[in-house]
């Protein structure tokens, strides 16, 4: 086997990947510990407002997460709250910021690097009104430049290019930070037994969707959600296209009865994100599909009889937290699916076909990515 450039021998495939999704909970106590001791988000609250509009502006995980906590904090916290592509707001400036009234923005991104969210910062920076958070797992990056504050969160940064603990740490920091600008910081408080809760569910259920993963072989892939699970839908859709480079599509759950049930079959792998609000009506879906003959797995809360009899694999979260305390949790399973689909394909999850860790665009705009960091 070849040796890398320090002599040593290289990792297996996906060894980084499998790390950092399995260190999760881990890393959920101690960026707990880190914004506690720090008392950063307490600072935050006193800087930014809970009423003034947010817009939250991110490229790839780091956009759909904004997207995911944007629903939770319109949902669960009551704050006014859009979530948007980079290029967005590089391209059509003046009406999103009319169209969304922005005060406040927050620029994520995990490497800090991403030229189009540096992009947006820039065009930031000219609209003195609006003041500036970042949130990024570099503290060496150029994001901080355009920030009036930014987050570090240097201990759940990955040394795989696809993002996983990095994008669910970020999204408990914003859910707590969520429940303190609502003035209500009891909100939070299920967040706080979560790392305990996830190790034990990770325990269970992480070697269940490896092996399936392993075993079943799928042409391709559909992702269904309903309300912030859509957006989990959307990172899973990612992490399978990044890590196995499969076909993946994403819709709102009973949005795939229009037109798309035409692709349902035993190739395409349907996974559902039950939620709260819609279970029985997902649950009819997932029967529709399985008497369609389509491969289903199933993220759920609580097993039903009919979810257990419809699902070729179901995953039960099994836990009293509510919905918001869950979705971190719930964006597991994607991960270890794409991990075990990409190694299935012979492929390494850790440094995936034509990707980078950063979207490091030249003045001529060609892309080319930021190399990982060994
Ligand atoms: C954003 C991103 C990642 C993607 C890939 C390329 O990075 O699109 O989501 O997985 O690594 O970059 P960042 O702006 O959050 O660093």
């Amino acid at each position: 086997m070849k040796r890398t450039s320090a002599g040593t021998l290289p990792l297996p495939a996906g060894q980084h990947t499998l790390h950092e999704v399995l260190s999760q909970p881990a890393t959920w106590t101690e960026t707990a510990r880190q914004l506690e001791k720090e008392g950063m988000l307490e600072r935050l609250a006193g800087i930014f407002s809970s009423h003034e509009p947010w817009i939250f502006v991110g490229c790839g995980s780091s956009y759909y997460l904004s997207q995911i906590v944007a629903a939770v904090w319109e949902k669960t916290f009551q704050i006014p709250c859009t979530a948007m592509p980079a290029s967005e707001l590089l391209f059509a400036p003046e009406e999103t910021l009319r169209r969304t009234g922005a005060r406040q923005a927050v620029l994520v991104s995990r490497s800090g690097e991403t030229t189009e969210v540096l992009r947006a910062g820039m065009l930031l920076e000219k609209h003195r009104e609006i003041a500036t958070l970042g949130v990024t797992c570099n503290a060496g990056g150029p994001l901080e430049r355009f920030c009036k504050q930014t987050l570090k969160l240097v201990w759940a940064d990955e040394k795989s290019t696809v993002m996983t603990r990095s994008f669910t740490s970020m999204l408990l920091t914003f859910e707590r930070l969520g429940a303190l600008l609502s003035g209500d910081v009891r909100v939070a408080a299920p967040l706080d037994g979560l790392p305990e809760k996830a190790q034990a569910w990770l325990d269970a259920n992480a070697g269940k969707i490896q092996a399936f993963a392993a075993k079943r072989k799928f042409a391709d892939f559909v992702f269904l959600g309903q309300g912030a699970h859509y957006w989990l839908a959307q990172e899973a859709g990612l992490k399978i296209t990044e890590m196995s480079s499969s076909y993946a599509q994403v819709y709102h759950t009973l949005e795939f009865r229009h037109g798309p049930r035409s692709i349902a079959g035993p190739e395409t792998l349907i996974t559902f994100y039950v939620s709260d609000a819609a279970e029985e009506e997902e649950t009819l879906l997932v029967r529709e599909l399985k008497e369609l003959g389509a491969a289903t797995m199933v993220v759920a809360n609580r097993a039903s009889p009919a979810l257990e009899r419809y699902s070729d694999l179901l995953i039960e979260m099994g836990m009293e937290e509510p919905e918001f305390a869950r979705l971190a949790v719930a964006a597991i399973p994607a991960h270890l699916l794409g991990a075990g689909v990409g190694l299935r394909k012979g492929l390494n999850p850790d440094a995936p076909k034509n990707l980078t860790r950063a979207v490091v665009l030249g003045s001529n705009g060609n892309g080319h990515g930021k190399r990982r960091r060994d």
